[in-house]
């Protein structure tokens, strides 16, 4: 490549296929180390091939064990494939709750298959950036096709649905309290619906029941959710299911959506990045601040509320700017 030479070791070595290097990459990405910045700038115009396919959907319903079916699948017919297992953190430990779920049955060996597990820290946005670069990273890498698992937890699964082309929201027959939790936004971002365990009774019942709520739900665009029955333990609805990700694919492709959610995307990334960095300059100024302390005890002596104390903060800053 033109650039190669002024490539960061770190960058080419990615590009070569070092998976270890992959790896050392994804932590400093988990853990916000700017170090890793030139290396990402330089990978970024390798990226932007692969295909990103978010799983979601309510505890338990068999996400894994269909990213597990789509692996097979794919890696049968030569498709390179990376894997993100994203789990909610505990708000209290910081760590994960769920722990490593995603169990793949991989043979060691496959280069064609790169996995990663990831525990959010902090907010859901963060959570939805992070899993963004790293997406970009195995994208860059020269992965086909990257799945995303995410838990199924509302706010972070819509974010993190912000980051694939294409969202399949795994339900079971037996719909009852998931269709309920589905109010949290999941519905709006479903451009397939997966009924899993379909070798359970009830499937077509529910499918039904999912075409019908499908097609009464209001988009943003003229696609119509597909709705899928399989099961992941018998291996069934497997190709129906990749089937649907590609006609969606095909669908945002022909119809120009593709580009208008890409810049639509990067705009709110870029914005994203602007607005952190701006708040992260302005506290860190604020949190040295005597001012600050000032306003704190007169607060606390209720001579001052808080809305107007940061009322003065920020005028004060306004005018330290304007000089
Ligand atoms: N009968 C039946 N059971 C299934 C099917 N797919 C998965 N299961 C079972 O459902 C359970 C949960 O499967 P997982 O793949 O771990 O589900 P998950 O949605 O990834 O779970 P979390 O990540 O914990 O939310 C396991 O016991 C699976 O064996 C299926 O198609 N049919
Ligand atoms: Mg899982």
């Amino acid at each position: 490549m033109t650039a190669a030479p002024r490539m960061p070791a770190a960058a080419r070595a990615v590009r070569a296929g070092d998976r270890r290097a992959l790896a050392r990459l994804i932590s400093q990405v988990e853990n916000r180390d700017r170090s890793a910045e030139p290396t990402l700038r330089a990978l970024y115009p390798f990226a932007g091939h692969a295909t990103i396919v978010g799983l979601t959907g309510p505890l338990g319903v068999g996400k894994s064990s269909l990213v597990n079916a789509l692996l097979r699948h794919l890696r049968a017919q030569d498709h390179t494939v990376g894997v993100i297992g994203v789990d909610p953190s505990s708000p209290f430990s910081g760590g994960s709750v769920l722990g490593d779920r995603i169990r793949i049955d991989r043979d060691p060996a496959d280069s064609g298959i790169f996995f990663r597990s990831m525990a959010s820290r902090g907010h859901a946005g963060g959570l939805a950036a992070s899993t963004r670069e790293v997406t970009r990273l195995l994208d860059a890498f020269g992965m086909d096709v990257v799945l995303v698992e995410t838990a199924g937890s509302g706010q972070v699964d819509v974010e993190v649905g912000r980051v694939a082309s294409t969202n399949v929201v795994v339900l079971v027959p037996h719909l009852g309290d998931e269709v309920q939790s589905l109010k949290a936004g999941l519905f709006e971002i479903a451009d397939i619906f997966c009924v899993n365990k379909a070798d359970l009774p009830g499937a077509d019942g529910a499918a039904r029941y999912l075409s019908e709520l499908a097609g009464l739900t209001p988009r943003s665009d003229a696609w119509r959710p597909k709705v899928v029955q399989a099961s992941a333990v018998n291996g069934t609805g497997i190709e129906a299911l990749w089937s649907a990700v590609e006609a969606h694919e095909s669908y945002l492709k022909t119809s120009g959506q593709d580009r208008a959610l890409l810049r639509e995307r990067i705009r709110d990334e870029v914005l994203d990045l602007y607005r952190d960095r701006l708040l992260t300059e302005a506290t860190d100024r604020l949190e040295r601040s005597p001012e600050l302390d000032a306003l704190v005890t007169a607060v606390e002596e209720r001579s001052l509320d808080p809305r107007s104390a940061a009322e003065r903060l920020y005028r004060g800053r306004s005018a330290g700017r304007g000089g």
